[in-house]
């Protein structure tokens, strides 16, 4: 499949060759550990980028990592919603084992336990210097936690040397970012208070004052408004400190830009988390109706626009060659998430799961199959692959790499698949979260029985892939999960349904 350099010999060579005409400095660039960027969007459908398929939305910068990179036609998130799905990213353990491993309301504390090894403090170990950019939603702090004191344990316990998040989620209260420890930019005269209980006195909320929003919600996100948007839960005070969501994109691209240029001499990692296509989506005025597609269109351009500029900024600093680029999505795709942006109005004929059945929420492929690649410049060489990859790999994958004891629980080392060396991934997977699973082996996913509606509803209206009976299918032969096969291939079913009782029982 893959022509790979063989790195070792490589770097030898290249070695040897330094030996009688470069600098001491050029040497020990050349030498370090390359760099690693995990760049994660939130909400991006397989088929929503163009190096996947997709035809009416461009995504020029994202499908350089692709095409000069590995394409993973087989890469997973753990699960088809984002806390769960971060959390195995970062932890190398299965969501559905943990129980806080779902999504969480803003005021959630840190899901983590700050014990056991992830994948930035095993990279610390290792010499690099870490750190988080953007979306979090892990939880911060403690129950109870004053937000205008102290949050923590946070990103720097679990790992991170340095941390510029999203307190929550675009659409969840506190609409501000933390820095470290603190809330950035807060003004202590004006202290900030955070409710999912019940509204704060005199505070305007979404169903009361819908005169006072720009962008409606068409179900939940009735609460709290701050810059004419409402959120979920409640909040007051700490204006000073209030995001503006036009201005995100390029609020997390210039804290990436500044952490490379601060870390640039050294091996560092960087988990650059967009916010992008999420909702509320409310792109920069300068991709205001930029795409067909309305809003949605429009922020994802951005988020390309973002990872170009990243791209750009690595060239810029010669980096580009010693750093890994590691590009994928939390999730798959919805339209209406909870604000009338006209996403399925303006929808037309894209396809943001791509030929995948189900979206975000879903047990059908679309939930989790999600767009994949990793780039290393100058030492891998461009190709496409079928190994069967999971976010969750990456603590022990990179563990290997970097001569690291893994002690995460459930990623598997496929070091040789994620740098195009072997075709050969894991063998077989678990996707899902604690209230629904199923199992890719090979081949075939089998989607066990759950209680629960088919739908998940008239607005975000994607099949949950939920039934009374056993569901398996072919994904090679039937990539759309049209044709169940369980009654054809019961002995399939048994082998993949004993597998998902033996993993659980671990
Ligand atoms: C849902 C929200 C949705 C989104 C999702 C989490 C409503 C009606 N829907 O409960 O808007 O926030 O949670 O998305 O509130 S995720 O990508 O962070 O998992
Ligand atoms: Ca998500």
């Amino acid at each position: 499949m893959l022509k790979l350099h063989n790195i070792k010999a490589l770097t030898l060579l290249m070695a040897l060759s330094f030996i009688s005409c470069k600098s001491e400095k050029e040497k020990k660039e050349i030498n370090q550990q390359p760099n690693i960027i995990v760049i994660y969007a939130d909400d991006l459908g397989f088929g929503d980028v163009s190096a996947y398929g997709s035809e009416v939305l461009k995504t020029p910068n994202i499908d350089r990592i692709a095409n000069e990179g590995i394409k993973f036609m087989n890469g997973y998130a753990a699960s088809p919603t984002c806390s769960p799905s971060r959390y195995a990213l970062l932890s190398g353990n299965y969501p559905f084992k943990k129980k806080n491993a779902r999504v969480l309301p803003g005021n959630a504390p840190l899901i983590f336990d700050t014990s056991k090894q992830t994948l930035p403090s095993m990279l610390r170990d290792a010499g690099y210097t870490t750190g988080v950019v953007g979306k979090w939603h892990l939880g911060l702090g403690s129950e109870n936690m004053d937000w205008n004191g102290e949050i923590k344990p946070g990103p720097l316990e679990i790992g991170f040397d340095e941390s510029y998040i999203m307190a929550s989620t675009n659409d969840r209260v506190p609409s501000v970012y933390v820095k470290g420890h603190r809330i950035d930019g807060l003004d202590a005269k004006d202290p900030i208070e955070v409710s999912y209980k019940e509204n704060f006195e005199g505070e305007p909320t979404g169903k009361e004052n819908p005169e006072l929003l720009k962008l409606h919600p068409s179900h939940g996100h009735d609460m709290s408004i701050h810059n004419g948007i409402s959120r979920i839960g409640f909040m007051r005070g700490g204006k000073s400190a209030l995001f503006t969501d036009e201005n995100m994109g390029d609020d997390f691209l210039r804290e990436s830009k500044a952490f490379i240029d601060r870390n640039k001499e050294k091996p560092f990692f960087l988990f650059y988390s967009l916010h992008q296509p999420h909702v509320p989506r409310v792109p920069h005025p300068r991709f205001a109706g930029k795409s067909s597609l309305g809003p949605r269109g429009d922020v994802i351009m951005e988020a390309d626009w973002d990872v170009g500029q990243l791209l750009d900024y690595l060239d810029e600093l010669k980096l580009t060659e010693n750093t890994i680029i590691i590009f994928s999505s939390d999730n798959g795709p919805v339209l209406d998430d909870g604000y009338k942006s006209d996403a399925v109005e303006k929808n037309g004929n894209h396809t943001p799961a791509g030929n995948l059945r189900g979206g975000k929420y879903s047990l059908f492929d679309g939930g989790t199959h999600v767009p994949f690649m990793l780039m290393w410049k100058g030492t891998i060489e461009p190709g496409i692959s079928n190994a069967l990859v999971s976010q969750m790999d990456l603590p022990a994958s990179f563990a290997s790499f970097t001569g690291q004891k893994n002690t995460t629980e459930d990623g598997e080392n496929v070091i040789d698949a994620l740098l195009g060396k072997s075709d050969i991934g894991r063998e077989s997977l678990i996707l899902g979260r604690t209230n629904g699973i199923s199992i890719r082996h090979g081949d075939w996913i089998l989607i066990p029985p759950h209680k629960g509606p088919k739908s998940t509803g008239k607005f975000t209206n994607i099949e949950t892939g939920r039934d009374t009976i056993y569901q398996l299918y072919n994904v090679k032969e039937d990539i759309g999960q049209q044709h169940n096969v369980a009654l054809k291939y019961p002995e399939m079913v048994k082998k993949l349904r004993d597998e998902i009782n033996k993993i659980k029982a671990i």
